[in-house]
């Protein structure tokens, strides 16, 4: 069984100076609208109805966190010693690129996940959520030279890999795999960035992006969490 799988509803934040005031590491879903990142959440944690996933893209306007580690703890800013289990928090980002939304909330949210992406300490790594069917999109570019400086690693997934294939699958993740090459720093070095497909109507690649969550949270690491027993999940 997963770590994910203990995630409880923590907080919904809309500024910035609203973030919670923990020191666990934050691993954030960034992605398009409707690439399908509060279903991803909700299988990774096997839950539901944890992040809220519907057909109406653009539905999650806020940063929405999810604590992993003192399960029954919803945030109390007053009472930090409350938050002595938190492990790790879980952060679904609002999706961007949705053209139907008006300019200022459009241009609110934009700057609250620009500033939160590229400021936020905790902020351990980025899961990136891109449709299989069409990846790196100028937004999701924009994402990644704005994550790229902190030096921090970005997970790609490809979402929706039902809708593809099996030599399209093979052919997207290998065109992904190159264009995530491509991105060098002034000195010629590559960055930390990985990819892999996924699908949460066929259950593809659950265990791999579980596994690299894991990891990239710490969750993962020798006395305080045992690796997760593959036979289980
Ligand atoms: N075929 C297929 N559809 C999926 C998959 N994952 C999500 N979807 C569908 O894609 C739509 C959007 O999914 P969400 O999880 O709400 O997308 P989101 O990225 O959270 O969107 P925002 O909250 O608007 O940013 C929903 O209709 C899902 O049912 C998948 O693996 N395969
Ligand atoms: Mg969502």
């Amino acid at each position: 069984m997963s770590k994910l799988w203990q995630a409880r509803f923590f907080t919904t934040v809309n500024h910035l100076r609203d973030l919670p005031r923990t020191t666990v590491p934050e691993i954030a879903f960034a992605g398009r609208s409707n690439a399908g990142k509060s279903t991803a959440i909700n299988i990774l944690c096997n839950q539901k109805g944890l992040a809220f996933a519907s057909k109406t893209p653009g539905r999650t306007q806020h940063i929405n966190f999810f604590s992993i580690g003192g399960a029954h703890v919803a945030m109390h800013r007053h009472d930090p010693l409350n938050m002595d289990e938190l492990q790790c928090l879980v952060a679904d980002l609002p999706g961007y690129g949705y053209a139907e939304v008006s300019g200022d909330a459009k241009n609110h949210w934009q700057r609250l996940l620009g500033d939160y992406v590229q400021r936020r300490e905790q902020l351990a790594a980025l899961v990136l959520m891109m449709d299989a069917r069409r990846p790196f999109t100028d937004l999701d570019q924009q994402m990644i030279e704005w994550f790229a400086p902190t030096g921090k690693p970005i997970h790609c997934i490809l979402t929706k890999a039902d809708k593809l294939n099996r030599n399209e699958s093979i052919n997207v993740l290998r065109q992904a795999q190159a264009k995530l090459d491509s991105y060098v720093d002034e000195d010629g070095e590559g960055f930390p960035f990985t990819v892999q497909l996924f699908s949460a109507l066929k259950r593809i690649g659950i265990e791999e992006a579980t596994a690299k969550i894991e990891e990239l949270a710490g969750l993962a690491d020798g006395d305080q969490a045992p690796p997760p027993d593959e036979s289980e999940e």
